[in-house]
């Protein structure tokens, strides 16, 4: 199949596994076209399967705000006529999926017709979308979409209690390529972080406040007292310089490393024992699933999907937003005793190993076929 491939080309989830899931089709022989505004940061391999398309937009004095939309369209109806697309696969509806409406429209003015699949990953639903200004346009664009999924249950119930969708939603989890995490850990590297074989606790994020952060050196804070460790912190993002200064606050800082956003989180995983995302929500938390590839445990809250994914008390633990107290009772529990963080740790990899690369992707292709002939 020729599929066109939508998303933010940034390191948020959505177009982390927008990307992952191109890659993997590509390796599966089809042509994969990415229409995005700058290349997607997990796009670093070459594969003669693999199309990229930028976004240009241009600005004129006039334009206080540049319309990507319009031009995000534009160059979709460009990619449809000149590849032969057969169909448009948009990841994060605002604004992929009234711009996919869009190019749909144009393209059958002239007698061609490109189905298009949205797949909403969260805030796209529960923060963004809702809102007023948006809501008409994402709704609408919505059930326009010749399919819809939601990467977990909790964000297919959250898109039906807040959108009047007149459409089934697909649940398709998202995944994990587990072989990428198959390599072995770099001792020097443990030794660089932790050079007395104090704990390493890990946490990975854009830094917003729905991710919390401030939580994190919290918990870290409380189990620093009982048992030496340390924290990495990965990623970047409007909160950092606030969860630095609470480390410093807390005395913690010398314990607690910012090491800013990295495309290879591999290495960092395969070294860290547990990871930590004490969210507002998450849809889905694909960073935890990243880090159950590393044989990482993970400490979250039990919000939206999460639960679905970081299964208490065998994969990590789950605890009330913002409890504090007992996430890092639970990572001082695990940390004393090293049968339990041992099944942790293994719990988590088979967890992974559900969510591999090679039991999602033919869901999606499955569904594609739904709407064209496999070629
Ligand atoms: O979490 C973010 O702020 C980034 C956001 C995105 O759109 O890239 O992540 C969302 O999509 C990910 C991939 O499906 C999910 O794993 C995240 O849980 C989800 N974030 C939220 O729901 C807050």
């Amino acid at each position: 199949m020729r599929i066109g491939i939508v998303c933010y080309p940034t390191f948020g989830g959505s177009g982390v596994l927008a990307t992952e899931l191109g890659k993997a089709l590509a390796d599966k022989g089809h042509s994969v076209h990415f229409i995005t505004y700058q290349q997607p940061v997990r796009l670093n391999v070459f594969n003669a399967n693999i199309y990229y398309h930028e976004v240009r937009v241009p600005t004129y004095p006039l334009f206080d705000y540049p319309p990507y939309e319009i031009a995000l369209a534009s160059t979709m109806v460009d990619v449809i006529n000149n590849h032969d697309l057969d169909l448009l696969h948009v990841h994060y509806a605002i604004p992929h999926a009234s711009a996919a409406y869009m190019a749909k429209q144009i393209v059958q003015k002239s007698g061609r017709t490109i189905p298009f699949i949205t797949t909403l990953h969260g805030t796209d639903i529960t923060l963004v979308g809702k809102d007023k200004t948006y809501e008409p346009v994402v709704t609408f664009s919505i059930n326009e979409s010749d399919a819809i999924t939601a990467v977990s249950n909790n964000l297919r119930e959250e898109t039906f209690h807040s959108f009047k969708i007149t459409k089934e939603i697909d649940v398709i989890y998202n995944f994990v390529d587990v072989k990428r995490f198959s390599k072995k850990p770099i001792d020097a590297f443990r030794q660089v972080i932790a050079p007395k074989g104090e704990k390493i606790m890990v946490h990975a994020s854009n830094f917003r406040k729905i991710k919390r952060v401030n939580d994190v050196i919290k918990v870290f804070a409380k189990v620093r007292k009982e048992i030496p460790a340390k924290l990495l912190m990965i990623g970047d993002g409007p909160e950092r310089p606030v969860s630095e200064e609470l480390a410093k606050e807390l005395g913690v800082h010398d314990d607690v490393r910012f090491v800013g956003k990295q495309e290879q989180i591999e290495e960092i995983l395969l070294v860290s024992d547990m990871f930590i995302l004490p969210s507002e929500y998450e849809s889905f938390g694909l960073a935890a699933l990243e880090a159950m590839a590393a044989s990482v445990p993970v400490i979250s809250t039990n919000t939206g999907g999460l639960p679905e994914i970081n299964i208490h008390g065998v994969t990590g633990y789950t605890a009330n937003l913002g409890d504090v107290d007992t996430m890092s009772r639970y990572a001082i529990e695990a940390f004393s005793d090293d049968a339990l963080l041992a099944s942790l740790k293994e719990g988590a990899f088979q967890q992974a190993l559900k969510f591999d690369i090679h039991n999602i992707v033919p869901i999606y292709e499955k569904l594609y076929s739904r709407f064209c002939r496999m070629s």
